[in-house]
């Protein structure tokens, strides 16, 4: 097992902390916009200060086999989480195909790596433009998405992993990439989705956690929409058994 980040996988550049943090300024008020929300939000569970300066990969179509980051995170009292909010570009050509979709995963701590899946959630999810951009070559993008979770129930001061994982199989010459939050911090990466979780402590990466009464505009998970199709199925057989008695 290597224990260092492959030099092709790490596409991380650097960036002074002022201007970031002045343009998620922006961001914020076109993402606020874009989704209409006219009353007071509550408070998110859980975030981290955007401070887009690097990126790492979070994509089946990634590598060969795929490969994901997890970010570890823990809450200050008990909650539910009910939506997730995160960030990420598109490179090699910035030019991403929406919608998208992503599992969203919590797992729970295996000794400062990933351990067990606690939920996942099937999303297909249209990103927003935060007017950020990361420039390497040419500038990409950042766009943040928000999405329903399966309600989870999390305790407080205990560690979580959460990680979001692309699918962009039929988006030719781009992969999602997961841009970062502050540096340094904990998280753990898979360069191939059937290897090992690889523990680093590069960076945090952006995401924040909402009970899902803050929900925004956002689609319904996959797993759920099967969900009511199932109980669907179920009520018209049942339907059908009355009627023929
Ligand atoms: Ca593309
Ligand atoms: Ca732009
Ligand atoms: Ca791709
Ligand atoms: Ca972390």
């Amino acid at each position: 097992m290597q224990s260092t980040i492959p030099a092709r996988s790490q596409r991380f550049v650097t960036r002074s902390l002022a201007q970031p943090l002045g343009l998620a300024l922006t961001a914020t008020l076109s993402t606020t916009l874009a989704f209409g929300i006219s009353s007071a939000q509550a408070a998110p569970i859980f975030s981290q200060t955007p401070n887009v300066s690097g990126w790492f990969l979070a994509d089946r179509d990634a590598n060969l086999n795929g490969g994901r980051s997890a970010d570890e995170f823990e809450l200050a009292s008990d909650a539910t989480i009910g939506s997730v909010t995160w960030r990420g570009l598109f490179t090699g050509t910035n030019t991403p195909i929406f919608p998208l979709d992503f599992d969203l995963t919590f797992y729970d701590d295996n000794g400062g790596e990933p351990g067990r899946v606690l939920a996942n959630t099937a999303v297909s999810v249209t990103g927003v433009d935060t007017g950020i951009d990361l420039t390497s070559g040419i500038a990409f993008d950042v766009f943040e998405f928000t999405a329903a979770t399966i309600p989870t129930a999390l305790t407080a001061n205990t560690t979580y992993w959460f990680s979001p994982l692309a699918d962009t199989t039929n988006d030719g010459d781009d992969d999602f990439w997961w841009v970062t939050a502050t540096r340094p911090g904990n998280y753990a990466f898979k360069s191939d989705l059937s290897g090992s979780w690889v523990q680093s402590s590069f960076s945090e990466f952006y995401f924040e956690l909402d009970d899902a009464g803050t929900t925004n505009a956002v689609p319904e998970p996959t797993s759920l929409a099967l969900l009511g199709l199932g109980l669907a199925g179920l009520a018209l057989r049942a339907r059908r058994r009355w009627s023929h008695r």
